[in-house]
């Protein structure tokens, strides 16, 4: 009997700009590597890797700084994006991406969201919507939803005490300076090329100048949800998406008083 010659080929590779030495250290089942290796994805395929600045935020996102091979800059929980702002003004040539965790952005970084926004900066946003603090043990996040228990809301989010959840992606929307907005996710490949087409446009507006841009990731976190990976697939597509819709919310490709050309 001759050995059958077993031959090797290559038929995915991790993208350039996902730095291999560093493994992902997300908890199993989270969706943030997913998005990770898109933006990645997108990056070289927009061919912008060698000017583009990725901020990382101040939550389970300070990691990203590590990920990347690419310039990336230490996030701190809330005025993320008045630094990406910085970065941008002083290098107007360059590409620059936020990662934003949802305490991050709709609660202690609110107001530099909402000046971000206001200014029209020429930033990309990419805003992680957990639905709770991942990374300091599952508290209430802006965007948890109604009824859902978390460690700061034992009996489940009551709305006459915590408010309603915080919808991101059309606030943004509804911002004269956005060129941008959707909200999408990854929980199903259908999903994950959606997701990837989005985050696309939103560079390309940035690269066309247009103005802000902002993709909302719905994103499990299966420790804090206590829930596996395979029951946070379904926790997606029947509650999360039935408080945040996805799609887009606004794409415009010039802005008066604001866009280049
Ligand atoms: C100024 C400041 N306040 C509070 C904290 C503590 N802190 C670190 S991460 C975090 C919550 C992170 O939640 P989120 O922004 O939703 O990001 P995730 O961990 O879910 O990615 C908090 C409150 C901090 N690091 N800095
Ligand atoms: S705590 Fe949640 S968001 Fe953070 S790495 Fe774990 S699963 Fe992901």
């Amino acid at each position: 009997m001759t050995k059958k010659e077993i031959t090797k080929e290559v038929v995915c590779e991790p993208p350039r700009t996902r730095l291999q030495s560093i493994p992902i250290m997300n908890c199993p089942g989270c969706h943030y590597g997913i998005i990770i290796r898109m933006i990645c994805e997108v990056i070289e395929e927009l061919g912008i890797e060698d000017r583009t600045i990725g901020l990382g935020g101040g939550g389970c996102t300070g990691f990203w700084t590590m990920y990347f091979d690419l310039d990336m800059y230490g996030g701190v929980h809330g005025p993320g994006l008045a630094i990406a702002t910085a970065i941008k003004r002083v290098h107007p040539d360059s590409i620059v991406f936020a990662a934003q965790g949802d305490g991050e952005m709709g609660a202690i970084g609110l107001g530099y969201f909402m000046a971000a926004t206001l200014r029209g900066e020429k930033i990309t946003t990419i805003f992680l919507n957990n639905a709770c603090f991942g990374t300091t043990g599952g508290q209430m996040a802006p965007t948890t939803l109604l009824g859902m228990r978390t460690t700061t809301t034992t009996q489940g989010r009551d709305p006459k005490i915590t408010g309603f959840p915080f919808h991101g992606a059309e606030l943004a929307a509804s911002m004269k300076g956005t060129a941008y907005s959707a909200r999408m996710s990854v929980h199903t490949p259908a999903n994950r090329q959606k997701a990837k087409k989005a985050l696309k446009t939103a560079f390309e507006k940035q690269i066309a100048g247009v103005g802000f841009s902002i993709v909302e990731f719905l994103s499990a976190c299966p420790v804090n949800w206590h829930l596996g990976p395979k029951e946070c697939l379904d926790f997606i597509e029947n509650q999360m998406i039935a408080e945040y819709p996805l799609g887009e919310f606004k794409n415009v490709d010039y802005i008066e008083h604001l866009s280049d050309g």
